[in-house]
């Protein structure tokens, strides 16, 4: 449906009257009514750093969900304040894993006499507490791109066949990045489950293992299944299935491409002109891109017509950001996203173990 044009209208104003004090940053997963209004697209870390590049801006208006903001609040400078346009909008995947579950997961893995073999790799897609633990126990940050080599690295710190990887908070891209990427087995991984005692595993198999998959899952990706890819390919003779790598091991198994949702957008900015795509990731990108490409003669659907937008990043809609940007320009900071400063510490040390990697 088309914007509401009054709101828009006073969006655009509220925004003039703010000029380069603030500055609009759009997930790709957001709705076309608010990303029409950002300064800049792109996923979670770009954004994160884009905001650092902005030092003039003393508002960082984050439409995108709560770890995002939270990751842009740790990565800017202190004089920076980062607005959520809506609090409620938060990330399924990222509640997975509370501070509370993860010490005790800890815990766990001191008793099994493992710990000080495990290196914890966290997904950009965590709480900053998360992020904090991370870099407290020696651990990196890594996104959709570069998981592969955040694992190499955390297995390189280890004695030579002797490490371990605990990965929080999405089990589907640390098995995913495990075996499709690096040649482990189904075996050397098993999955915690914070609601069991002992996260459901023995000592013995903490000690087998080698990938110790937090159980988390985006419940958005995480529900394209099997029977969608095969459908889409007797549907559309010469599809090519492109998903991203939070979706399950046997979709990315069936999938002819994996990539983050930069790799995604990169994809098919470079298919040729007559290739058909279905492509498994949020819906208001997957529909941004078919209209994108369509003059193009690309064919692009959504791989799975059950599945939903994230209800999470739709809660950010245009009198949200209207809201936020008026608030703003009347002087009145709402929404905001405050990482207190010594979890801000050790997730930044996290955050920048991953900048560092090769
Ligand atoms: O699934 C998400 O929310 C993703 C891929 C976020 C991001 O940009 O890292
Ligand atoms: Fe979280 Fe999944 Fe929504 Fe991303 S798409 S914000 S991982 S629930």
């Amino acid at each position: 449906a088309p914007s509401d044009p009054d709101l828009v209208a006073r969006a655009r104003a509220a925004k003039e009257r703010l000029g380069d004090r603030v500055f609009v940053l759009g997930h790709h997963y957001q709705r076309d009514e608010v990303i029409q209004f950002a300064d800049v697209t792109g996923d979670s870390f770009k954004l994160a750093r884009d905001a650092a590049a902005r030092p003039e801006a003393e508002y960082i208006v984050f439409c995108g969900v709560h770890f995002m903001a939270e990751s842009a609040d740790i990565l800017t400078s202190d004089s920076q304040q980062v607005v959520l346009p809506d609090l409620a909008a938060g990330c399924s995947m990222a509640d997975m894993a509370s501070a509370e579950q993860v010490a005790e997961c800890w815990d766990v893995l001191t008793e099994a006499g493992v710990a000080d073999q495990v290196v914890p790799v966290s997904y950009m897609n965590s709480s900053a507490d998360i992020k904090a633990f991370t870099g407290r126990h020696g651990g990196t940050i890594c996104t959709s791109s570069n998981a592969q080599r955040a694992l190499e690295w955390a297995f390189g710190r280890s004695a030579p066949g002797a490490g371990k990887v605990l990965f929080l908070p999405d089990q589907h891209l640390g098995r995913n990045t495990a075996v499709r990427d690096m040649g482990m087995s189904l075996d050397d991984c098993v999955v915690y489950n914070p609601h069991k005692p002992g996260g459901g595993l023995t000592a013995e198999q903490l000690r087998a293992a080698r990938m110790i998959l937090w159980r988390g899952h985006c419940s958005v990706h995480g529900r394209f299944s099997l029977d969608s890819v095969d459908e889409v390919r007797a549907r559309i003779p010469g599809v090519q299935v492109l998903v991203h790598p939070e979706c399950t091991h046997e979709v990315v198994a069936a999938a002819d491409h994996v990539g983050s949702t930069e790799r995604i957008i990169s994809i098919l900015e470079d298919a040729p002109a007559g290739s058909k795509w279905a492509v498994g990731t949020e819906l208001n990108l997957v529909r941004r891109l078919a209209n994108r490409f369509a003059d193009q003669g690309k064919e692009i659907v959504f791989l799975d017509r059950t599945v939903c937008f994230c209800s999470t990043m739709n809660r950010i809609d245009l009198p949200h950001l209207v809201w936020a940007l008026e608030s703003l320009a009347d002087g009145k900071v709402v929404g905001r996203i405050r990482v207190d400063a010594e979890t801000e510490h050790f997730a930044k040390l996290a955050l920048e173990r991953m900048l560092a990697l090769p």
